[in-house]
């Protein structure tokens, strides 16, 4: 008897999510966004791409324009001004949802990413909601950090880990893949979190709304051209919302269980 597939849509088994959106935020990526974007194309021929620059002073929003000109799988979302990555990402998920894409992807513009692991990750999806790429997952990987940085990744995710009480291992990082579903049903407009803790934010709400939450290691390249929007005040903030968010369930539970 040949074994029950759970995902019969496609001829390999998988089931089929919908079209790709591979949305990539940019901010001063103007050595980076053509190498980014030829990558996905190449890696994810199906995948469509969306650049959504901030009025990067480096004419970042020009080069992605002439991308746009020459190939129709690719589309760029011009705001007005830098307004940090989670707000560019969340009005790359409104543009998105607003169209018919069935999975929406994260991945940032400095080659951190890689396209290539793009596939596995869209693989996994087909028995996830949310798929994480995770560097703190055996097979994961980062090159190139510095050993303050590497420490503060471990280390945040770490304490988030245990603050929030959940069993992700890398749940500060950026390469994600949302099914449509999983990001209709968490609370977008409540997400004021920025840069680090934005991704902390929508994963903990995902696995507080039930949502199958997976991770697939990956390898993170530290960037070669241009500069980290990384600062202290990105750190601090993830830092105090995490603590909140931590304090606030653990209450909650103890009202829950006096009662
Ligand atoms: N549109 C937009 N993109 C941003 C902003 N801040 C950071 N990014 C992009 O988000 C991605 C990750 O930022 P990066 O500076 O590399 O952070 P790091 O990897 O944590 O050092 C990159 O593609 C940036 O260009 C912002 O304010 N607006
Ligand atoms: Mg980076």
């Amino acid at each position: 008897m040949p074994a029950p597939s759970s995902h019969p849509d496609l001829p390999d088994g998988r089931a089929d999510l919908g079209q790709v959106v591979v949305i990539i935020p940019t901010y001063n990526e103007a050595g980076n966004v053509e190498e980014i974007v030829g990558r996905v194309r190449s890696a994810a021929p199906a995948a469509d791409v969306l650049v959504v620059d901030d009025n990067s002073p480096d004419g970042t929003g020009k080069l992605a324009d002439a991308l746009a000109g020459a190939d129709p799988a690719v589309q760029v979302l011009h705001r007005a001004g830098k307004e940090g990555l989670g707000a560019a990402y969340l009005a790359g998920f409104a543009w998105a949802l607003a169209r018919d894409y069935g999975v929406l992807v994260e991945m940032d513009a400095d080659g951190s990413h890689q396209p290539e692991d793009l596939p596995r990750m869209l693989t996994a999806l087909a028995d996830a909601d949310l798929v994480l790429g995770s560097r703190w997952v055996p097979g994961g990987s980062v090159v190139n950090w510095p050993k303050q940085r590497l420490l503060l990744s471990r280390g945040g995710n770490t304490y988030a880990r245990m603050v929030l009480g959940v069993p992700i291992k890398d749940i500060t990082g950026g390469y994600r893949a949302f099914r449509r579903g999983t990001l209709l049903g968490l609370d977008l407009d409540d997400v004021a979190s920025q840069g680090y803790c934005f991704q902390v934010d929508l994963a903990w709400q995902a696995v507080r709304h039930g949502f199958r939450v997976v991770e697939v290691p990956i390898t993170f390249v530290e960037r070669v051209n241009g500069t980290s929007k990384m600062s202290r005040g990105i750190v601090g903030e993830a830092l105090w919302r995490v603590t909140g968010w931590g304090l606030r369930s653990r209450s909650q539970w103890l009202r829950g269980h006096r009662g």
